[in-house]
């Protein structure tokens, strides 16, 4: 098949990484992405009995044992995947015993998937746990986000409110509320398993000085709520030397989340 874009989820995932990139999310290799392809989906398009090659992971992964992924390659530019999907993407499997992926599509000439691979898998495992419907994994370096872990107090309820309370919207789109890690070195199955940790109860985790990571049902919904925690971080970059004047209340936010029937986080609004 040379006319890659025509694959559904290789189309979605070259438009996502081109928006992200112009956005100024993804300079260079920065940002990752994994989206778990359902195996009906997959076989529509290629051949799932053939194995290209196996690719050992950081860790076996059991829990996701003959899952189909589609990935962005490690060391890759998100500017690049339009021009070239299957030197950029990657579709594998995870084998059945959990030990090997299996590429099936993409990562041409050796590329190996994401450098932040065991976040991304840890995140899917414990995503999956609490949510059925869980599908995907973005990682990107949101500007206004990583320029207000600077700034701002860093515990996850704090950060939150500051958050719910820069646009209406948010504690609708985020009820759950944002977790933050401390800082730690990208790429290691620590800094994996401290965000997986967190998204047992969450779907969004900052990492401070370097980037968020957003989970969601689809592409929409991962990208989804990362758009919205960024513009929120842009409104908080841009009011923050200026005085206040006026703000939204805890009783207004509180008053939000009964009209959209969500439940904000506990221990987060004083009323
Ligand atoms: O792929 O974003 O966190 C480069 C990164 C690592
Ligand atoms: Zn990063």
């Amino acid at each position: 098949c040379t006319r890659k874009l025509e694959i559904p989820f290789v189309k979605e995932m070259a438009q996502i990484t081109q928006h992200m990139w112009r956005f100024g999310w993804d300079e260079r290799n920065g940002g990752n992405i994994s989206c778990i392809l359902d195996e009906a989906e997959v076989l529509q398009y290629l051949d799932i009995n053939h194995v290209i090659r196996t690719i050992k992971p950081a860790f076996p992964v059991h829990e996701l044992a003959g899952r189909y992924f589609i990935v962005t390659g490690s060391g890759k530019y998100f500017k690049n995947v339009v021009a070239d999907p299957e030197a950029n993407l990657g579709v594998l499997r995870v084998s059945k015993n959990g030990e090997h992926l299996e590429l099936l599509w993409g990562l041409k000439d050796g590329a190996v998937p994401t450098s932040e691979l065991p976040s991304h898998f840890m995140s899917h495992i414990e995503r999956l746990k609490v949510d059925p419907n869980h599908r995907v994994v973005i990682h990107n370096h949101a500007t206004n986000v990583i320029a207000m872990t600077f700034i701002h107090d860093l515990d996850e309820n704090k950060f939150t409110k500051t958050l719910w309370e820069m646009c209406t919207e948010c504690i609708v789109v985020f009820p759950d509320g944002i977790a933050v890690i401390p800082w730690m070195v990208p790429g290691s199955s620590e800094i994996g398993r401290a965000t997986a940790e967190k998204m047992k109860g969450h779907r969004a985790v900052v990492w401070p000085h370097h980037g968020i990571f957003g989970t969601g049902s689809s592409i929409d919904e991962a990208f989804g709520l990362i758009e919205t925690i960024e513009k929120a971080a842009q409104i908080y970059m841009l009011i923050v030397n200026q005085p206040i004047r006026q703000r939204i209340t805890d009783g207004e936010l509180a008053e939000l989340a009964r009209a959209f029937g969500v439940m904000p986080r506990e221990g987060i609004l004083s009323t």
